[in-house]
């Protein structure tokens, strides 16, 4: 059993066991989910991590490199406990280049502390290695629990919870770029408004956040908080998981994210990246029960970051939301009633809007209920898309006069492909002749291994899985 194949089983069975489909959509409606703290905490999954590491250490862009543990600390190590949280803040604001700011076991409540990192090279994270166990507590009164407006900034092994607007935001300073941010093995619980925001300080400035991961995280808005999401920004649901705008160069891989809808209004994507960010991979991820899974761009016209070597001359100067990227071996899955009667219903899986030369590939998008679409293009000029090799229950449609080159995809596919939806396993059955071996072969390096980090064989699987038997 492959590292991946683990993780994601493991995940799923942890997750499906806490909010599998159970219709308990109104649990957390009496409001009063800021009092305790712990409700919700669940999650994690992904946390154990099984260190199993093997990873087939393949050096491939998309092999997989698993989630094991963060190396142990180098350098200066500043130990922090729960009783120091009323200095947390200043221990941060106050950190030198190089210096580990290691957070013992238990919950730090911040009730309105925050914290901000403006020094490159610092890092935030677990003693014990085990997310679960340190909580950081906003409980709704710290607007963002921590901020990113420096380089080499790391947050590891920790959970974060209650935002009242983001867990964390990455943001490049009036000094340069904010570059080369991990963000990994954490969990997020319950954010009020997107979960990872990641986007320019100054508009002017011309500093963005760059080449940033974010990896083998948890990301959740559970039936508790989702009644304290901020329903009067725009679209009455202003959350999501990880919200990009003119970003460059950032990895989102192997985490888990789930549950971001709201009755009324539409949630953010699971995963977006819009406003002019380039060459995103979005790979190996889990994206259970949102609005919409992976988006890349979304309107026709705004504000967007220009490139000067112009990636996307074939659009002729039109609005570009997403230059190149890559979404592949994710599995994006939606299976409540409350998710498909909600307003926005489950709208789209990968989402491409004003995206030129996107390529998403050898994903598994699949639904027990109606969307809009598994997968979609849209506005004619500025998108041109590559869809290869994908698996969806239902359609993959074309908008507005959008542009997709479509190859090897399976369309309309039966729920009965799959190994046990009913605890999200996507995998596919050994009976799944309409996808094994059904793909086209595609260059090297695009897609050399699948979800579970399998190598892909000389006749690929449709989807996320490429079958091995097991
Ligand atoms: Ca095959
Ligand atoms: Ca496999």
């Amino acid at each position: 059993m492959r590292a991946g194949y683990f993780l994601i089983v493991l995940a799923l069975l942890v997750f499906s066991a806490c909010d599998g489909g159970d219709g308990s959509a109104d649990a957390g409606t009496d409001g009063d989910s800021d009092t305790d703290g712990d409700s919700d905490t669940d999650s994690d999954s992904d946390s154990d991590s099984d260190s199993d590491t093997d990873s087939d250490s393949d050096s491939d862009s998309d092999g997989d490199p698993g989630c094991p543990p963060l190396d142990p600390p180098t350098g200066n190590i500043i130990d922090v406990t729960p009783s120091q949280v009323g200095d947390l803040q200043g221990i941060v604001a106050g950190a030198s280049t190089g210096d580990t700011i290691l957070l013992a076991d238990g919950t730090y409540d911040l009730n309105g502390a925050y914290l901000w990192f403006d020094t490159p090279g610092v890092t935030l994270r677990s003693q014990s290695q085990n997310p679960d166990a340190v909580i950081i507590d906003g409980n709704y009164s710290t607007t963002e629990i921590v901020t990113v407006a420096a380089s080499d900034v790391t947050i590891a092994e920790v959970t974060l919870q209650r935002a009242f607007t983001h867990p964390i935001h990455v943001t490049s300073s009036d000094l340069g770029d904010t570059a080369n941010t991990l963000i990994y093995r954490i969990n997020i619980i319950d954010p009020r408004e997107q979960a990872i925001k990641i986007n320019p300080h100054s508009t002017t400035a011309g500093f963005f956040a760059e080449d940033g991961e974010i990896a083998c995280s948890s990301i959740i808005l559970t039936d508790t908080g989702r009644p304290n999401v901020n329903t009067s920004a725009s679209d009455g649901c202003y959350t999501g998981g990880v919200d990009a705008h003119q970003a460059r160069g950032w990895l989102i891989r192997d985490n888990h994210i789930e549950g971001f809808w709201c009755p009324t209004g539409t949630a953010e994507h699971a995963v977006h990246m819009w406003r002019g960010c380039r060459d995103t991979i979005v790979e190996r991820n889990v994206l259970i029960n949102n609005t919409r899974g992976v988006g890349f761009g979304l309107s026709n016209s705004g504000t967007a970051r220009l490139y000067s070597d112009d990636p996307c001359p074939e659009a002729g100067g039109a609005y570009i939301g997403h230059y190149d990227g890559v979404v592949r071996n994710n599995v994006i899955f939606a299976d409540r009633t409350e998710l498909f009667d909600s307003a926005a219903g489950f709208d789209c899986g990968v989402c491409l809007w004003s995206a030129c030369g996107a390529r998403a590939v050898h994903n598994t998008v699949a639904s027990t209920g109606a969307n809009f679409s598994s997968m979609e293009w849209r506005f004619a000029g500025s998108t041109s898309v590559e869809i290869t090799n994908n698996i969806a229950t239902h359609d993959l449609q074309e908008r507005d006069g959008a542009s997709a080159t479509q190859t090897g995809n399976l369309e309309d596919a039966l729920l009965t492909l799959f190994e046990d939806i009913g605890n999200w396993d996507l995998h596919l059955q050994s009976s799944a002749t309409d996808a094994i071996d059904m793909g086209v072969a595609v260059e090297d390096g695009l897609c050399d291994y699948d979800m579970d980090g399998d190598p892909r064989d000389d006749q690929p699987d449709v989807g996320a899985d490429e079958f091995t038997g097991s």
